[in-house]
């Protein structure tokens, strides 16, 4: 890539401070409307420009991917997940793809803490009961939910977000059990206090809260099958701030009409921002509108990364971000 201004496109409204730096340094275009692209849309993108800085609600596949021409060289995603691209095919054309990790982990901790904190001591619905106006006094059976303290917390990834979630969890006085590919450093362990689980069946079997928090990737593609959600207990709770696709919706939203797992407390969904009517029924669910990241020095810092990603493209080294099939290296 040349000297010149990369010419950049940014296919939503980021915010203000980071579009501004972004104009200062490239020559950007942005998506005003604000509106996810269609697939049309995004072919013309990935034909004219240097660089596309995409969200989550982009789909970038293949058939995307094919319209680009020689000049493309860096998709720089405005996010961490990256399961919305196609990254082999892309780095087939000899495109980069980065990410923005560590930026969003703390923000993402609060909220999985959250709903680890609101299904069952069951804020929802609480909250309902006093807005609605339904609420005619205290009495010593009313609203009763469940204790956090010494209960057995299971988490299904322990990377940056896991880790995060597990520091929070130890202080409300959680015992932190873990799932993930590779067991962390035995200093972690020992500072969470953590138990590793080479089973994931096993973990699933014995927790009383699960958290969601490994990325969406082919291997990870409802991981939570049928079969896993049956193995968790009847009186546990599920939490799920990574991606819908990670766990059988259909078969979650069973278990939870049959009361056979006690509550879920979710921030995204299969097929976002479709919203299965089912679980509106739900009381014993907690439902966010994938907002775990969601806060504007989150998305500053985001904004930060994906500029030194392109940035450190333009002066002809490797984007420090860079992702090859859904892991960053
Ligand atoms: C982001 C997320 O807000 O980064 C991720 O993977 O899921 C979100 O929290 C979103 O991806 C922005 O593109």
């Amino acid at each position: 890539m040349n000297r010149k201004k990369p010419h950049v496109f940014v296919t939503r409204m980021l915010p203000d401070v980071v579009l501004q730096r972004m104009k200062e340094l490239f020559d950007i275009e942005v998506n005003e409307g604000d509106k996810p692209l269609s697939i049309d849309q995004l072919k013309e993108v990935f034909n004219k420009f240097e660089v596309v800085v995409p969200t989550v609600t982009d789909k970038i596949n293949s058939d995307v991917i094919s319209y680009s021409n020689q000049k493309l060289k860096l998709i720089a995603n405005f996010g961490n997940g990256v399961d919305h691209i196609d990254i082999d095919c892309a780095n087939k054309k000899g495109i980069f793809v980065t990410n923005t990790p560590g930026v969003l982990s703390e923000d993402t901790a609060d909220i999985a803490m959250a709903l680890i904190l609101a299904v069952p001591r069951r804020l929802f619905e609480g909250e309902k009961k006093v807005r609605e106006k339904d609420w005619v006094g205290w009495s010593p059976n009313f609203m009763l939910g469940r204790r956090i303290y010494g209960k057995k917390l299971g988490i299904v990834g322990m990377g940056r977000i896991g880790t995060a979630i597990a520091k929070r969890a130890k202080s409300f006085g959680l015992n932190i059990n873990y799932h993930n590919r590779n067991r962390v450093a035995s200093s972690i362990e020992d500072q969470l206090n953590a138990t590793y689980w080479s089973s994931l069946d096993q973990m699933l079997s014995n927790m009383d809260i699960i958290s969601i928090n490994c990325p969406h990737t082919p291997a990870t593609y409802h991981l939570l099958s049928a079969r896993r959600l049956k193995l968790i207990k009847n009186d546990a709770y599920i939490v799920n701030t990574s991606r819908g696709e990670v766990l059988d919706q259909e078969t979650l939203i069973r278990l939870l009409e049959e009361k056979k797992i006690m509550g879920a407390g979710l921030d995204v969904f299969e097929r976002e921002p479709l919203i299965d009517e089912r679980l509106l029924k739900l009381n014993n669910v907690f439902l966010l509108p994938h907002m775990s990241s969601a806060t504007l020095e989150g998305r500053i810092e985001m904004g930060e990364r994906v500029i030194i990603n392109i940035r450190t493209m333009v002066d002809g080294h490797r984007p420090p971000d860079r992702v090859i099939s859904g892991t960053t290296i």
